[in-house]
């Protein structure tokens, strides 16, 4: 969850409350009306979402029953809140106004992640399923007792396929119990969206990118195509080096890859099995677990690490209330939301981030994603509240990202942990761990949507909630179930933002926009050199420029924002193509005797 986008996510609701806003006349609205109703809107979501923000807060730092239920209450307040207004909102649907006006008043229809309809019972009922859905998957533990923190770690560096099997399925016994009150979550919301004259809730969330939801729709499976043949060039050599690994059996060449076998509990990132693909004769030269570790690097010092990048380009220090009010090692004794996460409390200089941090390269670039997300907050703070958000979801997620994009050798040595930058030799190499980070993700980030898009229109349906799921792991991934699934099995919920409710296709526009805006940083700053080796390190005039886009929060259509840092007004898929291109060249050699696809 990130700051604002967060607090849509999880603090929506109030059965029964009074309106703070009264807009109560038969005439029709006029453009003064609909100004005078955004500014109290603005005004009343500004206030109350702060306490809103606190209370989920405590909640993720101290999972109890009690925090829990306080949680669930303001959720549910917050919720009818924001409800009531989008209803409201409606009013003004057929007045011509200005651009801005016209904005914030589709931001009030459409903020509402998951609506609930107008009655306390089913609004406190979502709210209450919402909140134990949370909790169940943060204080998972397999039959073994072990975390997810502790099986993730077995995930990245076992290679023994019975214990990663176990590890696998093990952590999947947490989710059974979540699919009843999933489906009565959608069944709730969905009745929500159709009061606010939404068919579903997948429509709502396709709705957040300043065109039509079809479009959308439409949109993402063209930037897909764009990168596909890279992904499936990917999937085809991992799958050849498993099957040297672990032999015909466990992993046949004409099937899609058993999923518990890429290094990751979802099979999302595959960087952590790179020892088993990586290109022979091309050697990294580093590893920058070992160097963290080596140097002697804290959780903390990773956090200032990240914070100095940022400070290099221009921005100023986090506020001291970062470092005293953030969670950045798990807590011993004590259920925590452990999944990293990024918020902003009063949306001014009350930022933080939250998460379990582990002395690792991994974590490494995920602090910087965090920090992406309280730097973006940070530089729109002074927009007017409903634009206080990111250009669309995936831009508030490549911030970061794109910053870590510049963790490059080069990087490295400028700030003391590589004594010698690495010669070219080990480009592949890089390149390759990159790819097994970023490009093995995009299809897993564009499946998660697919899914809950299906199930929020009802193609899908409890009973096939878990083949669905399937199928599309299936598709897009070529990857699929280790084992057969128990037919009470619902894996969707072993993923943290399928409890959560948090939108995914954001983190596949993300993996687009973040090399968009790495090729368009190089370029400012006069790189001629290939994209994975351009670090944008201590530069200003590109610091700028990036603050500039970040300061424009959501005030603008996304293409603007996009324009202002790139040029561009189009989401385009071939800065990863370019940014790839020789590992691509590499793969179709080594895949040319191969029978790629599944
Ligand atoms: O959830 C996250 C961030 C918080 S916004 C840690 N990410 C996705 C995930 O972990 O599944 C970042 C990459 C994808
Ligand atoms: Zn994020």
């Amino acid at each position: 969850m990130i700051g604002k986008t967060g607090l849509l996510v999880l603090a929506l609701t109030v059965a029964g409350c009074k309106a703070d806003v009264d807009i109560t006349t038969d005439k029709a609205p006029t453009a003064a009306e609909a100004r005078t109703f955004v500014a109290a809107v603005e005004k009343d979501l500004a206030k109350k979402s702060v306490f809103a923000a606190r209370t989920e807060w405590v909640n993720a730092n101290f999972i109890t029953e009690d925090t829990d239920a306080m949680a669930a209450k303001v959720s549910a307040d917050m919720t009818a809140l924001q409800v009531k207004y989008a209803d409201e909102a409606r009013k003004f649907n057929d007045l011509k106004l200005a651009p801005d006006l016209r904005r914030k008043l589709d931001m009030i229809k459409l903020g509402v992640n998951l609506p609930s309809p107008n009655n306390k019972k089913d609004n406190e009922e979502l709210a209450k399923i919402n909140a134990s859905l949370g909790s169940l998957y943060s204080t998972g533990r397999d039959p073994k007792g072990r975390t997810l923190g502790q099986l993730t770690k077995i995930m990245a560096t076992s290679r023994d396929p019975k214990e990663l099997r176990a590890a696998w399925t093990g952590w999947r016994t947490i989710s059974p119990v979540m699919r009843d009150k999933y489906a009565r979550m959608v069944e709730i919301a969905n009745k929500g969206a159709k009061e606010l004259g939404y068919p579903d809730v997948g429509y709502m969330w396709r709705s957040n990118y300043d065109m039509p939801a079809d479009d959308f729709r439409a949109e993402a499976d063209r930037l897909w195509q764009q990168v596909k043949p890279l992904y499936v060039a990917l999937q085809c050599h991992v799958r050849a080096k498993l099957n040297e690994k672990y032999g015909d059996k466990i992993v046949p060449l004409d099937k899609p890859i058993p999923a518990d076998l890429l290094g990751n509990m979802w099979a999302q990132s595959w960087e952590n099995i790179y020892d088993l693909v990586a290109p022979a004769n091309s050697n990294i030269g580093y590893d920058l677990t070992d160097l963290l570790v080596k140097a002697g690097y804290d959780e903390k010092k990773m956090v200032k690490s990240g914070e100095n990048f940022f400070t290099s380009l221009g921005f100023a220090p986090l506020p001291e209330s970062f470092w005293q009010r953030s969670l950045i090692t798990k807590p011993r004794d004590r259920e925590v939301v452990c999944h990293a996460s990024a918020w902003d409390i009063d949306n001014k200089d009350d930022i933080r981030i939250k998460m379990c941090t582990t002395i690792t390269a991994e974590d490494f670039r995920t602090i910087h994603h965090e920090l992406g997300h309280n730097f973006y907050q940070r530089a729109y703070k002074d927009q007017d509240f409903l634009f206080e958000n990111g250009a669309n979801g995936g831009f508030h997620e490549a911030i970061g990202d794109t910053i870590a994009l510049s963790i490059t050798p080069d990087y490295l040595k400028q700030i003391g942990l590589l004594d010698k930058v690495p010669s070219a030799d080990g480009d592949l190499g890089l390149l390759m761990e990159k790819a097994l980070e970023k490009v093995a993700f995009l299809p897993f980030g564009l499946m998660m949507d697919q899914w809950r898009w299906q199930v929020f229109d009802g193609e899908l349906t409890p009973a096939t909630y878990n083949e669905g799921w399937w199928k599309l792991r299936e598709k897009y991934q070529g990857v699929r179930a280790p084992v057969a699934r128990p037919a009470d099995a619902f894996d969707p919920g072993a993923k943290f933002h399928i409890p959560y409710n948090v939108s995914y296709t954001r983190y596949f526009i993300a993996h687009i926009l973040q090399f968009q805006f790495q090729k368009a940083a190089c370029e400012m700053a006069g790189y001629q050199g290939p994209l994975h080796r351009c670090t944008i390190y201590n530069n200003k005039e590109v610091g700028k420029k990036f603050k500039a886009m970040l300061e424009m929060g959501a005030s603008k259509p996304w293409p603007d924002a996009l324009e202002a840092f790139t040029g561009v007004r189009k989401m385009d898929g071939s800065a990863v193509l370019e940014y790839f291109a020789p590992l691509k060249k590499w793969l179709d050699e080594q895949n040319k005797d191969r029978q790629c696809g599944w």
